[in-house]
Formats: C-alpha cells, structure tokens, sequence
C-alpha cells in the first residue's frame, strides 16, 4: 500500500537518467534523508516503453511526450527510482523538488539548485495520493519495498 491519506505516507520518488547523468544521486537521497524520511525502496532501472508510457500517461497529448519517453528509456543512464515514507511526504517531496520548470523553482529546491531545463529538470516526485499510489505500484513489486524502523522509532535489542 503506498500509505495513509494524511498521515504517514508513501511516495514515487525518481532520479531521472539527466539526474544520474549530472552526478545528482546522493544529493537528492541526502536531502530527503536528512529531512527525515525514510528510504523504503531504491533500484537502478532502465525503464521499459511500456512502463514510461503508463507512467507519462496524463500527458500524452503534449508535443514533448514522445521525446520525454525516449530519454527516459534509452538507457544511456538508468534512472534511479525510490520509494520514500514519511508524514505528508508526497506534498513536502515536491517542496523538495521544486517547479516542473527549474526557472519557476525556488533556490534550495533540487530543481532550483541544479537544473536549467523543464525538459532536463534531473528528477520525478509523485503529485498526489492517488499518483503516488499508482506510480509506486508501476515501478516497483510489493517485495521490493521495505517496512523497517529507524533506531529512534524503536530500541535495538
Ligand atoms: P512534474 O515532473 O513536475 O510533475 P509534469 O508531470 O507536468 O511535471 O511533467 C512531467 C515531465 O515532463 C517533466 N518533469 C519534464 O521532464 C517533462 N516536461 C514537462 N513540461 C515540459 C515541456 N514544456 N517541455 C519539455 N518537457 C517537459
């Protein structure tokens, strides 16, 4: 399950293969790491047509869909996908991530920090429940995701 509506949810974060590309990979894990979320899933992935297809299905009709799904399967880097898990995780990874366009984000956003180009913008977050629940389910099998605690949820025996 991607995780409870208001409270501790899940998200389809992915490190997009410009991302990878610019060397970006620990720096997004660390800024959501250092936040406070938790990492309950993590693999290098070149996607499939099929996948990136349903993944970008909402946005089929616009003139860039074709080239996005391209460089998103060609496999000249993979892309780095994850599953991150926290309080309100979905709404906060896109404060994280800043604008779809790096020229409307916010300096300190991810986007704002590194990228130029809305057609290179490095990385993918979920928009909603109802996306991160179908995204996450897309990408990854349910024995691909984990459920552990960190230390201060629970004592180490
Ligand atoms: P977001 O990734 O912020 O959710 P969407 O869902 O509107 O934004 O767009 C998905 C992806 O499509 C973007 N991350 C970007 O790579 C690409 N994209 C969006 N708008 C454009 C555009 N005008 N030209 C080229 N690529 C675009």
């Amino acid at each position: 399950a991607a995780g409870t509506k208001g409270g501790i949810e899940r998200t389809f974060i992915a490190i997009k293969p410009d991302g990878v590309q610019r060397g970006l990979v620990a720096e997004v894990i660390n800024r959501f790491e250092r936040k406070g979320y938790k990492l309950v899933g993590i693999k290098a992935i070149v996607p499939s047509k099929e996948l990136a297809e349903e993944h970008y299905g909402d946005l089929k009709a616009r003139p860039f869909y074709k080239g996005l799904v391209n460089y998103m399967t060609s496999g000249r880097a993979p892309v780095i996908a994850m599953v991150w898990e926290g309080p309100d995780v979905i709404r906060q990874g896109r404060r994280i991530i800043g604008a779809t366009n790096p020229l409307d984000a916010e300096p300190g956003s991810i986007r704002g920090d590194y990228t130029i180009s809305v057609g290179r913008n490095a990385i993918h977050g979920s928009d909603s429940f109802e996306s991160a629940t179908i995204e996450i389910g897309l990408w990854f099998k349910p024995t691909e995701v984990f459920d552990w605690k960190f230390t201060h949820e629970e004592w180490i025996i």
